[in-house]
Formats: structure tokens, sequence, C-alpha cells
């Protein structure tokens, strides 16, 4: 080591030697900083989603997600919470009651609307029943795919990592909409049943 010091007198030397020591505890300290500010910096972004009801917003027929257009970092870990004012069920496709693409595919599941919860209010469930989905909130890319079923009246929570930069469309997989099928209206259009995550 001291070949590599050689601008040190040799008692200073000796005192940086005992010292290095504590130099150990010194990056020890240093490391265990770094990791708590990995640790913050690693703490979700929390995003809140409502949905209405075309009544409450004047327009019978339009449920809406609010807000239906969403930015995002990339690469990060997200805390969805969503708040369905909605309490009517809408069909889904075989399968779009079930989670997925969240961390665990799980989600929390709040029954009603309360203003406050608990951090642990509810239950951790993979699906909810077929016949209970309102809404769901549905990416279908082929980087990025997401399903979350979301119950008429009740709080979802769930969690998930934001994909790579892009631009990426979702969808209510419900119908909801007007029409016949109930696909039409707000179900086609942006910022409604459907709109974009774009991520940065
Ligand atoms: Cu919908």
């Amino acid at each position: 080591m001291a070949d590599y010091l050689p601008w040190l007198a040799s008692a200073s030397r000796r005192r940086f030697l005992q010292f290095s020591g504590g130099g150990l505890a010194i990056a020890a300290l240093g490391f265990a900083m770094e990791s708590r500010v990995e640790a913050a910096s690693a703490a979700p972004i929390k995003l809140d989603m409502e949905i209405v009801t075309g009544k409450m917003i004047h327009r019978p027929g339009w449920p809406q997600y609010e807000p239906g257009d969403i930015k995002l970092p990339a690469n990060r870990l997200v805390e969805v919470t969503v708040r369905c004012l909605d309490d009517g069920n809408a069909q889904i496709p075989g399968g779009y009651n079930k989670v997925s693409g969240t961390i665990g595919d799980t989600m929390r599941l709040i029954e009603g609307t309360p203003k406050t919860f608990a951090a642990n209010a509810g239950k951790v469930v993979h699906e909810v029943p077929v016949k209970k989905v309102a809404h769901t909130f549905t990416v279908n890319g082929e980087k990025f795919f997401m399903n979350v079923p979301i119950p008429e009246e009740s709080i979802v929570v769930y969690r998930f990592k934001t994909p790579a930069p892009g631009k990426y469309a979702w969808q209510c997989m419900a119908a909801c909409g007007t029409g016949a099928g109930g696909w039409a209206g707000p179900m086609m259009t942006d910022g409604w049943m459907q709109g974009f995550i774009t991520v940065t």
C-alpha cells in the first residue's frame, strides 16, 4: 500500500494506516446511506385513479377513468389506487377477470369506496368473479401486458413496474359503453375507457 502513497510522510502514513480501520467503518456507513437513498428512490410512485359513471358527469352512458391519460417514468415501481364509483357490472371477454402483469399478478381489493382505509385493508386477490367486473384496466401490448379487473363499487390497489420508454395504449375490456354491444362511445374515446400511458 505504501508504494501507492509516496506523498505520505512515514509518520502520517502510520496514522493513515491506523485510521484505515476507521475508514472501513466510514465506507460501510457510506454504503448504508447509499442503500437508504436507493430504497427511498425505489419507493413506489403513487397514482390515484377514479372511475365515475356517466350520470355523475352528466353524460349518461359515458363512464370515465380520471385521469385517462397518464405519464410515468420508465422502469419504476408504481402503486395505483383505483376508486370505482360505478355500481354496475359489464360483460368481459373470457379471462379478463384475472389479474396479470402486476407485481405478483395480484391486487388488493377493498369492498366499497371509503375515503380512507388502512394499508392492509381488503384482501389480496388473483381474480374476481366475472359477474362483479365493472371495468378493466388493460394494456395489450407485446412488450407490456397488464390486466386489472375492477369490480363495481370497490377500491383496487396494485403495483406494477413501468416498461421502457414508449407510448402504450390501454383499454377497458368490459363492455361498459354505448351502442348495442356496449363497445361504442367511451369505449372508443381517448381519455374515457381507453387512453395512453406515456412512459419517458
Ligand atoms: Cu369500462
